[in-house]
């Protein structure tokens, strides 16, 4: 993927920043967007440090409807942040208008950048150990979909249609792995195997929606631990980032995918998969930190599949992985050419160990569940 780098002083006048230029340096979380952080310095010598993002045109094509959900989201977290009495600069993203009033612009090559304040005195980690920490960030993903309950959803675009739609999503492998664009299907023909055996999988939760088992609910739906910005005094999640995708979704996705990422002992593309395992640990202080939070507005066909979605998502995300290898990498950005079969091992060797630990799991989420009187 092609990396252009950001012009700070087209930046500051598109978004009238005030002050000096300073530095600005490359953020490399994200596997969708280009991140960096931007400093300018006023005439009295103080910093102030912006977020500034070049939206991936390729995965959401539609800025102008990405940016009304982001800053609807935002604008009414403001008011609940504010109505609590909490710090509403710190507590979730405040985006910047440019002078047309849009909150993003668009450069002369076409690509269109957004901005918004930098918040300071927090950490954000990739993987983790600490239970206490993990039991915070299920706190917080699990406050930020009590904020969002009573948010008017129909204001809400599908910014990626079908974003976890699991059945839409194993069509999407069958046809990459039937396509072999990359003409790399050979060499994951063991992933290809252990990703059509479990087929029946991708139906479960499609289909509760549809019967109208599980509730439409608006969800964060990238609820991944990098996520989350974790103050650095109290330890506690204090603010949700990468809003890209809030839209229309079940809570167990969030749920899924915080397991699938965080409570992996090994991180997302460790190339030697003996280290990935589920650390039941820590899937038990997510548990118990998301219930204290949600719990009581959850359902109990919800609370039934919370083990399944931890699976689950981590199963959509490994066969994502692995859709993109086969098509040749043209969705997440990749920093070698096995880049994207590596993330999928991970991801397929968790499911292996989850479904080891499936009576555990439950086992695990009957306790958290009884210590928030669910
Ligand atoms: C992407 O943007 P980022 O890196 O937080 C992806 C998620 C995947 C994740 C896997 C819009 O998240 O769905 O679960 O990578 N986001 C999008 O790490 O596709
Ligand atoms: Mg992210």
């Amino acid at each position: 993927m092609e990396q252009k780098a950001l012009d700070p002083l087209f930046i500051q006048q598109s978004f009238s920043l005030p002050g000096e230029y300073d530095t600005f340096e490359a953020l490399n979380d994200g596997h969708i967007n280009t991140t960096y952080r931007l400093r300018f310095r006023g005439p009295d010598g103080k910093a102030e440090t912006y977020v500034v993002q070049k939206i991936n045109l390729n995965v959401f094509h539609d800025p102008d409807v990405l940016m009304q959900n982001i800053v609807g989201v935002t604008t009414h977290l403001q008011k609940k942040i504010a109505a609590r009495g909490g710090d509403v600069r710190r507590e979730t993203l405040n985006f910047l208008p440019a002078a047309d009033g849009k909150y993003y612009i668009r450069d002369g090559a076409g690509d269109c950048w957004r901005c918004y304040y930098h918040v300071g005195g927090v950490y954000t980690c990739n993987t983790i150990d600490s239970e206490a920490v993990f039991f915070s960030a299920g706190e917080a993903f699990g406050a930020f979909q009590n904020e969002l309950a009573d948010y008017p959803s129909e204001q809400l675009s599908e910014t990626i249609p079908n974003f976890h739609n699991t059945v839409s999503r194993y069509r999407d492998f069958e046809r990459a792995a039937a396509e072999n664009l990359s003409g790399r299907a050979e060499q994951a023909q063991a992933e290809i195997d252990f990703v059509r055996a479990r087929e029946r999988d991708a139906h479960v939760l499609v289909d509760l929606l549809e019967s109208g088992e599980l509730p439409l609910r608006v969800t964060h739906n990238d609820t991944k631990l990098n996520n989350i910005l974790f103050d650095k005094e109290t330890n506690k999640g204090l603010c949700i980032i990468d809003l890209d995708t809030v839209m229309p979704g079940l809570a167990l996705y969030d749920f899924g995918d915080s397991i699938r990422f965080g409570a992996n002992t090994a991180s997302e593309d460790e190339p030697d998969v003996s280290k990935v395992s589920l650390s039941l640990p820590l899937y038990e202080a997510y548990a118990r930190g998301y219930l204290k939070s949600a719990g009581q507005s959850l359902t109990d066909a919800e609370i039934q599949y919370l083990p399944f979605s931890a699976k689950l998502m981590t199963y959509e995300c490994g066969m994502r992985f692995l859709t993109d290898f086969l098509n040749g990498d043209t969705y997440f950005k990749t920093a070698y050419p096995e880049h994207n079969l590596v993330r999928c091992r991970t991801q397929l060797a968790l499911v292996a160990d989850m479904e080891k630990k499936a009576e555990e799991m439950r086992a695990a989420t009957a306790r958290a569940c009884a210590e928030a009187g669910r």
